[in-house]
């Protein structure tokens, strides 16, 4: 069996990275697993932004300048559903609305939610896993100075302004890895359990915060990486060092690597925060982490997996 990858992720800085991965591994070793914190009900239909900005970043339809969303979209359902006074703050092309309108169906019809996307990334032709964390429900929930918020309507409706205090993840507790998911974790062909740079607080802590997934990361045998989503104190896109500052934790790589802490065995740094190196309790990488060009996303994926590559599998508990 060849040697296989996970890798967790979240939002568009992590699928730039998961693109990576998809291009420089055989496509089938690869199995990421995503966040479904950012999940909601809206309009009716079930909206997982996370799966499908990961979706259709693999499958070469994403949007460029959105991150989000699909390339060369219309939106005649927006301007119609205006018209008729709806809720448009949140806004649904009409090609990606008949993802949310297709997998309402099918979850109505108890579908689980990771058959119903393995069967669609098929149709999409991406050949890698696309994996929920779980097929029950996880939300993330903001506590803020503005009052306890939904995920969405802190970060699309709200624009991230209001400051947050803490972060729940209501579901994550009593959820079960999707059955994918567990199976990717115990294959014994595993070669590295890869932390995308993905917002820790939104988009890594509500996959964290099943106990399976943090047990397994625990007790994994291969090495755990993660990349640092800040490059310079600052994240390129999203509230990262926002809530950082908000949370009062210093806005540094360094204190990224320690929020995962015992969970993860290497870091990779930016080459313009190398100074940090010192402060991180774990085996250290530094390169270029700035992912704007294809070759970009390619360059870092091959840098962190040999550097997972060379850390030591750890040893049986
Ligand atoms: N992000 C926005 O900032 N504004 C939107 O109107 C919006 C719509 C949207 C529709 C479908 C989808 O899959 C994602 C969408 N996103 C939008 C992104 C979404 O909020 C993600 O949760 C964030 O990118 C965080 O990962």
């Amino acid at each position: 069996m060849s040697a296989q990858v996970i890798a967790l992720t979240g939002g568009i800085g992590g699928a730039k990275l998961a693109l990576g991965l998809y291009r420089v591994l055989p496509p089938h070793t690869l199995t990421l697993i995503v966040n479904t914190g950012d999940d909601f009900e809206h309009l009716g239909l079930r909206i997982c932004p996370d799966l499908d900005t990961t979706l259709y970043t693999l499958a070469d339809l994403a949007n460029p300048e959105l991150g989000w969303g699909r390339r060369g979209e219309s939106w005649g359902f927006m301007q119609a559903l205006e018209q008729l006074g709806g809720e448009t703050w949140f806004r649904l092309g009409d090609a990606d609305l008949a993802l949310h309108v297709e997998r309402t169906r099918r979850a109505a019809r108890g579908e689980p939610l990771s058959a119903i996307m393995a069967d669609l990334a098929g149709k999409l032709g991406v050949r890698a896993g696309i994996v929920p964390v779980s097929d029950t429900p996880i939300r993330t929930r903001l506590d803020t100075d503005a009052g306890e918020l939904d995920f969405q309507d802190y970060f699309v409706r709200r624009r991230c302004a209001p400051r947050v205090r803490g972060v729940r993840f209501p579901g994550a507790a009593q959820a079960r890895l999707a059955a994918p998911a567990r199976a990717a974790l115990a294959s014994p062909a595993l070669q590295a359990i890869l932390i995308c740079p993905s917002n820790p607080y939104l988009s890594v802590d509500p996959l964290l915060a099943v106990p399976e997934l943090r047990a397994a990361l625990r007790t994994a045998r291969v090495p755990v990486v993660a990349v640092t989503p800040l490059v310079g104190g600052r994240a390129l896109k999203g509230p990262t060092a926002k809530i950082m500052a908000e949370l009062g934790v210093p806005q540094h790589a360094a204190a990224v690597a320690a929020h995962y802490g015992p969970l993860i065995d290497g870091f990779v740094l930016d080459s313009a925060d190398a100074e940090e190196r010192e402060r991180i309790g774990c085996a250290v990488h530094v390169t270029a982490t700035v992912m704007r060009s294809l070759a970009d996303r390619e360059h870092l994926a091959r840098e962190v997996l040999s550097f997972a590559a060379r850390l030591r599998p750890r040893r049986a508990p």
